[in-house]
């Protein structure tokens, strides 16, 4: 199916251009003025129903990856291949505006997932790309959930891209068996497949693309967690939807709260988790 069969918005001022769908919430595209798109959208991506958007920023939850002791259900949860109503635009200062989209519990997911949610995903797409997740407990009991912002940068080659921001920071390393680590001296250089779930890290990363000659700076407020992940060579051809050749132009660097750093919310209470992406 064609990009166009699913609707797509696009977000257009002075400062930059983004492109995002109602179907997954999901952000395809950030373009700063005069700049390349900084995020990454695979050329084999499909735009099905039921299946993720292949790049941007899939929009993780209420799990992370498998559902633990639920092989039927799908990875990474279901808001990313759900329609989301667009909820509003709030004009901003430069004349760009800040859309939020919503995602409400209903029979279908609460057949999944017995919780009843309130999702409110805000994007105000500048010369900075601002993207706040919020979740509210519109029911009677406490839930704990996962999410993630699982954000695909687009860089020029991840051979000459290196990685800071996680100095000391212990990760559970899932290409080597999930054993937890303690990482070695920065910046993080990606030489092989590379799937880390950093933990009790608040801390802003940069990816220098030293093929591109840019930085660009994943900043995050309410996050605990950061995943790093590059399929390499193996598994990008595993995936359908990814091309064999395009595992050198991206790096995800993935603004989350899983595993220990999952979130337990109280019925009425909110959470707000935001990702702040920028240049240079
Ligand atoms: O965040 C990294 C990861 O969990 C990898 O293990 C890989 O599965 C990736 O997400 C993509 O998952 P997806 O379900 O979108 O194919």
């Amino acid at each position: 199916m064609s990009a166009e069969a699913l609707h797509k918005i696009t977000l257009t001022n002075p400062d930059s251009e983004a492109q995002l769908y109602p179907y997954g919430s999901h952000v395809s595209s950030w373009k700063p003025k005069g700049q390349k798109d900084v995020l990454f959208l695979s050329k084999s991506s499909l735009f099905t129903p039921g299946k993720a958007i292949r790049g941007g920023v899939p929009i993780i939850f209420p799990w992370f990856g498998p559902r633990q002791g639920h092989p039927e259900s799908p990875a990474h949860g279901f808001a990313r291949t759900t329609m989301w109503n667009v909820a509003g635009c709030d004009n901003r200062p430069n004349g760009s505006c800040a859309m939020s989209l919503e995602l409400t519990s209903s029979d279908a997911t609460r057949a999944i997932w017995p919780n009843d949610f309130l999702l409110r995903f805000t994007i105000a797409a500048e010369k900075k790309l601002t993207l706040s997740l919020s979740v509210t407990n519109t029911g009677r009991a406490p839930f704990t959930f996962e999410e993630a912002m699982h954000t695909y940068l687009a860089i020029g080659d991840i051979r000459q891209t290196t990685i800071t921001g996680l100095a000391g920071v212990q990760y559970i390393d899932k290409v080597d068996k999930f054993t937890r680590k303690t990482p070695g001296p920065e910046p993080i250089v990606i030489s092989g497949e590379t799937d880390r779930v950093y933990l009790n890290t608040r801390s802003t990363c940069v990816v220098d693309d030293g093929a591109w000659k840019r930085k660009i700076s994943v900043a995050k407020e309410n996050s605990n967690a950061t995943v790093v992940w590059n399929p390499w060579i193996e598994k990008a051809k595993a995936f359908a939807d990814f091309g064999d050749d395009e595992w050198p132009e991206m790096v995800c660097i993935e603004t989350c709260n899983v595993g220990e750093n999952s979130v337990t919310l109280e019925p009425g209470k909110s959470h707000v988790m935001t990702a702040i992406v920028s240049l240079g």
